[in-house]
């Protein structure tokens, strides 16, 4: 094995969009909110929302409209859009969890690795009771918990401090823009998930897990020599 001088302990997962395919029913949920609403709402507009919480996701929509709404009403559409999501992941199966994130997952436990997921959603726990992902990770922060919005690190800096690891022994894996700038932000190593154009500030970008190793990612960083988790014992 190669000389290992970066000890890698713990990895970090966004929920939506990196372990689950669920980025694409927030959209739908969205989508049908901005149309109620007459607010044009493009696929590729989505990508600004990713991140952001069920209030901030209001908030800019309504931004994009040009529209005003009082504390009342936001609450009120936020629970509507929340309720066709509901709808939407009611029947998630397993089968939605992407492509090689389980064979991932594994292979971090195998090497000794921490696990936790850090999501801006309040439904991550029902998404991962549904796609059976619930006994996954070891420590799971959802949108409930008091943090503040990316790109301030907050959400990850929990993460690390549950795990009861440092930044710097941390890879965080994010679809975003603000969550890798939020990762960088905080000192932790970042993997981008989707394309190396949408996400240039990360470390490394892959496409998903499929057909991807531990070992591949961590030699794929940009770190010389390479780093590997240590194992106990
Ligand atoms: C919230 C937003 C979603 C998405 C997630 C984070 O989820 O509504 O659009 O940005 O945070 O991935 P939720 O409504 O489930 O709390």
């Amino acid at each position: 094995m190669a000389d290992f001088s970066v000890k890698i302990k713990g990895f970090i997962f966004n929920l939506d969009g990196v372990i689950v395919d669920t980025a694409k029913y927030h959209y739908k949920a969205w989508l049908r909110l901005a149309d109620e609403m007459g607010v044009e709402f493009p696929p590729e507009q989505h990508e600004q929302l990713r991140s952001l919480s069920r209030m901030e996701s209001l908030e800019k929509i309504l931004e994009w409209g040009g529209l005003y709404m009082t504390e009342a009403e936001k609450l009120h559409w936020a629970d509507v859009k929340n309720n066709w999501y509901q709808g939407l992941i009611a029947h998630m199966t397993p089968d939605e969890v992407f492509k090689g994130v389980l064979p991932f997952l594994e292979e971090v436990r195998e090497y000794g690795g921490k696990t936790a997921l850090s999501s801006a959603s309040r439904n991550a726990h029902t998404v991962l009771k549904s796609t059976r992902l619930d006994s996954s990770f070891d420590v799971v922060l959802d949108g409930s918990a008091a943090r503040k919005a990316k790109p301030h690190p907050d959400c990850f800096l929990q993460a690390a401090s549950a795990l009861g690891l440092a930044p710097s022994e941390c890879i965080v894996f994010d679809d975003a823009v603000l969550g890798v700038q939020a990762a960088r932000d905080g000192g932790f190593h970042t993997v981008g998930v989707g394309k190396q154009e949408d996400l240039p500030d990360a470390d490394l970008v892959i496409p998903g897990f499929e057909g991807l190793s531990l070992s591949d990612v961590l030699e794929m960083m940009p770190w010389t020599p390479l780093s590997m988790v240590e194992t106990e014992g």
